[in-house]
This record gives structure tokens, sequence and C-alpha cells, in this order.
């Protein structure tokens, strides 16, 4: 190189390289100084933004800006928009989204063990269920998430499932029989109302209103927060306060993304959806309640189903139960139903 070139070189391009590198270089200070870099998580579930589910999101999104600076942005999209919870789960195994809240009972094809919670009448009340869920059993069962490529952050509620129909009130177990009920994709949803003389169909969530209004199902079963915000009111007449089985929401992280964060970004994230969920479960126990008064005043009618009328319907499905319990581990299902009793205090 002759000598002008050479000084056109160090003049032009060596204070080029040099301001790249400064700016390259300031930018991962700022980045790693704190081990929190710029995100933008995106996040989905199958319920509206009123309903509890999506009011923790909501919460989520705000804790984790807080904590992170508003480094780490949450996109939070609602209503089944990015797919139901089949899909959205198989997208955070793809690294594709990064974070869904779904009921665990479509996942059981994937970790049969989740299953466990699809046993109808095991809880009487949220504390029962909370202390297997926030337990060593729950626990064990989000261990199992990893090697499917999800990282679980914990339980939040989906809740105590109650029938509607536009048929007839269900009041004792006979009153199942010829009714054609859609059923999460779940085969122990599927096998316990069949046992129980129903003609049940499995379907995903954001598919119910239409199967409800066309009468291709004459009902459903969810907790009352959702068929409020889901206006199934709009499209069934009867209401029983069932309770048949309690359905936990999962908090789920794509692995992909999870193992690409810090320590200090895996922690903050743990935190706000731990947070989230506190907030998320008392709202939605609040909101069941409001959800009940809001469905009478709606016109819906509704019954109670008496504690005999349950014990009834339990003992129909059990040799369902057994048969599942066979499947899923009887030994987990023994650790979970001696945490049922320790909790009753017998
Ligand atoms: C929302 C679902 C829903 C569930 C169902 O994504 O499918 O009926 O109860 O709330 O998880």
């Amino acid at each position: 190189m002759n000598n002008w070139l050479k000084r056109l070189a160090a003049g032009v391009i060596l204070p080029g390289i040099l301001l790249l590198s400064a700016c390259g270089s300031a930018q991962n200070e700022s980045a790693t100084t704190d081990g929190i870099q710029e995100r933008t998580i995106k996040a989905g579930i199958g319920n509206s933004k009123m309903h509890p589910q999506g009011q923790g999101m909501v919460k989520f999104k705000e804790l984790l800006e807080e904590k992170s600076g508003g480094k780490m942005k949450v996109q939070n999209f609602f209503d089944a928009t990015l797919g139901d919870d089949q899909k959205m789960t198989e997208a955070l195994q793809g690294g594709l989204q990064e974070v869904t809240v779904p009921s665990t009972s479509p996942l059981v094809g994937m970790i049969k063990e989740f299953g466990i919670y699809d046993f109808p009448f095991v809880f009487n009340n949220e504390e029962e269920a909370y202390s297997v869920l926030d337990g060593a059993i729950g626990k064990k069962l989000l261990d199992k998430l990893p090697e499917h490529d999800l990282v679980g952050l914990g339980y939040w509620e989906n809740g105590f499932r109650n029938l509607t129909n536009s048929k007839h009130p269900v009041v004792t177990a006979d009153d199942f029989k010829g009714l054609k009920i859609r059923t999460m994709q779940n085969e122990v949803h599927l096998d316990a109302f069949s046992k129980l003389g129903a003609n049940p169909s499995p379907m995903a969530f954001s598919e119910v209103f239409t199967a409800l209004e066309t009468g291709t199902v004459d009902g459903q079963e969810n907790p009352l927060a959702t068929i409020q915000t889901q206006k199934y009111n709009e499209v069934q007449d009867y209401l029983s306060l069932t309770k048949h089985v309690y359905t936990p929401f999962v908090f789920l992280v794509s692995k992909k993304f999870w193992d690409d964060l810090s320590e200090e970004e895996q922690k903050i994230m743990s935190e706000a959806a731990q947070e989230a969920g506190e907030y998320q479960r008392a709202l939605n126990r609040k909101e069941n309640e409001k959800a009940l008064k809001y469905l009478k005043e709606e016109g819906m009618k509704i019954n109670e189903v008496k504690p005999e009328e349950m014990a009834k319907m339990k003992e129909v499905i059990q040799p369902v139960t057994d048969k599942f319990a066979q499947k899923f581990g009887p030994d987990l299902v023994e650790e979970m139903m001696t945490e049922v009793e320790k909790v009753r205090g017998n």
C-alpha cells in the first residue's frame, strides 16, 4: 500500500473501527452490569383480558417490567389469538413463543402424570389444591417439563369446574345421561363423562362458544369466571354447581428462551410469575363469587348439587379414576391423597 492510502486507511477506517467497538462495549456493559438484557417476551393465553387469568398476565407484565428496569418487556396476547393451549405449548417447545399459561389438562398427552389433577372430586376447596400443587407433588411434575423443552414456574388457578347445558338442570348423577358435553382434550375427562352416561366430545377452548351456539354440543364445563367472560350464559340456560374437578393453570416458559437467560433474568422472571400467580389466585376466588351473582342476574337457572349427590357421581366415576391411577402411578396418586388428608387434619 502506498503512503497516502495507508494514511487514509488510518484516518478513516481505524477511527471507524474504534468507534464501532466503543459502541459495542458500551452496549454490552449496560446490558451486563446488572445481568439483564433488553428482551421481548411473547405471552399468550386462551382466556380474555378481563378473566382473572388475563388480569394475572397483566400483573406479570407489570412486575417483570418493573423488576427488569423496563428491559424485559412482555407482549400479552389474549383470547387464544396465538392459538389454544396445546398449540401455544408446542410454539414454546419450538422457541416461537416465550410464555403461555395453559390448563394442565391438555398437557396430559405429553406428561401423563399431570392427569392426577384431573381426577374428579379430589379437592374440596382451593387450600387443598394449593397444598398439593405448591408442595412436593406439584414440584415433581414441574420437574418433568424440561425434558419436553419447557420450564414450569409454578401453578396459577383455573379452578373448580361447573356444568352448563341447554337441556335441563343436573342435580343427580343420572342427569348427565345423554348430554353432549364438550370436554378438554384429556382422557380422564372423556372417560369420566362417558361413565356418567354423557356423550363427551373433546374440543379446543376457542371453539366452544360456537359449538354451544350451533348445538353441536349441549353443554360444557368450566369455572364460573370463564362462563361469564366467554358469555356462555347467552347460549346456555342451565348452570349446575357440580364443582366436579379443580383445574390448575401452569406457568410455562420456552426452555430454549429460558436457557438463554442470565441467572438474574431467570430469578426475576420466576419471582414475577410467582407473585402474579398469588395475585391471580386471590382474584380468581373473588371473581368466581362475583360471576355467580352476575350469571344469576343474567337469568341462568342455577342449581346447587347436594354433597350426597356429588358422592354418588364420584362413586360412578371411581372405576375410571382407579384405571388411570394405575396408568399415572399409584404411588403418586397415594401421595396426593395423603397430602389432601393431611390438610383436612385426618
Ligand atoms: C384456556 C383454557 C380453558 C380451559 C378449557 O386456554 O379449555 O376449558 O378451562 O380455560 O385453559
